[in-house]
């Protein structure tokens, strides 16, 4: 969503501002902006589009956006339709600001600013907050003053960068509930959403907490909480890690794609090796993963899939009650949270507002004594991010950045990772044999190469993309475990190829979606050799009947024969358990080469953000 980035420094800082906003376009995005302060005077520009338009824009007069601080913004709508007068930043009088979240009682603030004569020339929220800041400062002349007097007015999320012209030195930002990292230079500092936006000017970073407000200078960062000055932890990067170059590739999503055998066999060698367990996997957590009598899984999108998926293997392998949620609707019912419970939440970014606002009530709930020895674990790929800093325990996914809006590889190493934890807490509380840990081991090491053979589809899957290239809808199936990743593979579809599609357990057919099944309709079936085969290929008989046509991504030895209406895609065999792991990789290509084909914007799809920082 929204991308922030601000600089003040001694040198020309507009071209860090663009290049961070580049840096930033993976989280989605529909215009973008930029003000710096030149001779005394605010320089903005905004434009609808690409970042590419802005810099066009900007380059038509570089001279012009000259200037030593500045602050700029990608916007992805919540307030006021993508247009050039919605963009940020906003301004009002000396007053500049850029704004990621959602102002909640923007309309009784804007009521009020009205009516002491403030004329509004956009219809988002965040204009407000500029000419509050503005309406402060008269009575201060002390602009960290008025920030601070009146972010305590704004009800909601956000992270706001904010620029006065009579103040060039000074960068105010203030996070509350949105991401925001602090990047510090050598006679310059920043501010950005993501620390990727930064990696070209520095390594060195500062997290600011929840209420914070910071005060930048090129030389001096000074950070309060409730009005008293704080210290804040500063880490180096390693750049290496936050490689965002897309490579020999055509497309982000498809590196990603081709990224995985390495990254899930990343994420296993964190947690094991031919042995069993390395030591220090989750060591210092055993205490808490030996009480834990029920699982809750919180998650939105794909995240949510993986943790459907790991709500099979959990209880399955560990008979320990396992539930699974979607964060946005846990967060807004009175949940039952039993004792013991362990809370997982499932995050690419760590940044997911259902998902942070859904563990924080559950942690006022435990404070308040109302749920004995409750913990919670941020599985995340992002080890900065707010999710990872107030959770228990962390897990990480070592995926690497994932730029792709789409999420592949952070899926399948959310997959691994849970495996792992599945595995870990059955050994620590007896619920797992040693032949079933031993063989799982062997298994999770063979993952790699077995994904390996799934990319060798590849070229197959291009070619029978071409049957669904111009299809209105296609349908999903899939049995036991693979059942999320049907699910998946249709939200894959749907979110880059904007084909509609739906994902079913094969059961569910004949309740319902078979109405929608005819020649035209195209059914992917999931149809790995494990024990729900036989009634898989009775459910796929009914769709044969209607004249359905059926892609069927098949294990070997499943004896499941290719005829007019129906092409099989042979998928290489992998145990029943981790074969969730490998299907997802088939899913993924397809939609890839369906929306390559339908010439969709695969990397950055409309209407869509990586990090879903707004609720
Ligand atoms: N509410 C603001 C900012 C939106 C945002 O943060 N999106 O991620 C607006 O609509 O401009």
């Amino acid at each position: 969503m929204c991308g922030i980035v601000g600089a003040v420094a001694e040198r020309n800082i507009s071209n860090i501002l663009l290049e961070g906003l580049k840096r930033l376009e993976y989280r989605g995005y529909d215009s973008a902006g930029l003000t710096v302060i030149r001779d005394g005077e605010l320089h903005r520009e905004r434009q609808v589009g690409k970042v590419q338009e802005l810099v066009n824009a900007v380059e038509k007069n570089p001279s012009f956006f000259e200037g030593k601080i500045g602050i700029a913004h990608t916007r992805w709508a919540t307030h006021g339709e993508p247009a050039q007068c919605n963009a940020h930043p906003h301004v009002s009088g000396k007053v500049a600001v850029v704004h990621n979240g959602i102002v909640e009682n923007y309309a009784p603030l804007k009521e009020e600013l009205i009516a002491k004569g403030y004329v509004f020339t956009s219809q988002t929220d965040t204009e407000v907050v500029a000419h509050l800041i503005a309406d402060a400062y008269k009575q201060t002349d002390n602009l960290l003053q008025a920030v601070q007097q009146i972010t305590p007015l704004l009800h909601g999320a956000f992270a706001l960068g904010v620029l006065h012209v009579d103040h060039p030195e000074q960068l105010i930002t203030v996070r509350l509930g949105s991401p925001l990292v602090i990047g510090i230079g050598i006679g310059e500092n920043f501010i950005a959403s993501d620390q990727l936006a930064l990696l070209p000017v520095t390594n060195r970073f500062m997290y600011l907490e929840e209420g914070d407000i910071a005060v930048l200078t090129k030389d001096d960062i000074t950070v309060y909480a409730d009005g008293e000055k704080v210290a804040r932890d500063i880490k180096e990067l390693d750049a290496e890690h936050h490689n965002a170059d897309k490579g020999e590739f055509k497309h982000y999503m498809l590196k990603e794609i081709y990224e995985q055998p390495d990254a899930v066999a990343r994420t296993v060698e964190m947690g094991i090796n031919q042995q069993g367990f390395k030591a220090d996997f989750l060591a210092r957590n055993e205490a808490i993963l030996a009480h834990i009598k029920h699982i809750q899984i919180l998650a939105c999108g794909t995240s949510y899939h993986a943790g459907m998926v790991a709500k099979y293997w959990f209880e399955d392998l560990t008979r320990l009650p396992c539930s699974v949620e979607i964060a946005s609707e846990f967060r807004y019912r009175n949940p039952v949270v039993v004792d013991n419970t362990l809370m997982i939440c499932i995050s690419q970014s760590g940044e997911t507002a259902d998902t942070l606002s859904a563990l924080r009530d559950i942690q006022r709930r435990s404070k308040a004594g109302e749920i004995n020895g409750f913990a919670s674990l941020a599985l995340c790929n992002v080890a900065t991010s707010s999710l990872v800093r107030e959770t228990d325990i962390f897990l990480p996914t070592l995926a690497g950045v994932e730029i792709g809006v789409a999420s592949t590889k952070a899926f399948t190493t959310q997959l691994a990772a849970l495996m792992l934890l599945v595995l870990k807490i059955g050994r620590v509380q007896s619920r797992i044999s040693d032949d079933v840990f031993n063989e799982m081991i062997v298994e999770l090491h063979k993952l790699s190469g077995q994904l390996y053979s799934s990319l060798s589809l590849d070229q197959a899957i291009a070619e029978l993309s071409e049957k669904f290239e111009a299809r209105k809808s296609a349908i999903f199936l899939g049995r036991g475990v693979q059942f999320p990743i049907a699910l998946e593979g249709a939200l894959k579809l749907k979110e880059i190829s904007y084909i509609h599609a739906e994902g079913y357990a094969a059961g569910e057919l004949k309740h319902g979606p078979l109405a929608l099944v005819d020649k035209d309709m195209p059914i992917v079936v999931l149809a790995p050799k494990d024990s729900m085969l036989d009634k898989l290929k009775a459910n796929m008989q009914e769709v044969h009947a209607r004249h359905g046509e059926l892609f069927v991504f098949a294990g070997e030895n499943t004896q499941i024969e290719s005829d007019e209406r129906l092409h099989v895609i042979q998928v290489p065999d992998v145990n029943e358990i981790l074969a969730p792991i490998v299907y997802s990789v088939p899913m993924q290509l397809l939609s890839y080469h369906v929306a390559v084909l339908r010439g969709t914007d695969v990397d950055q799809p409309r209407n869509l953000a990586k990090s879903v920082t707004v609720e």
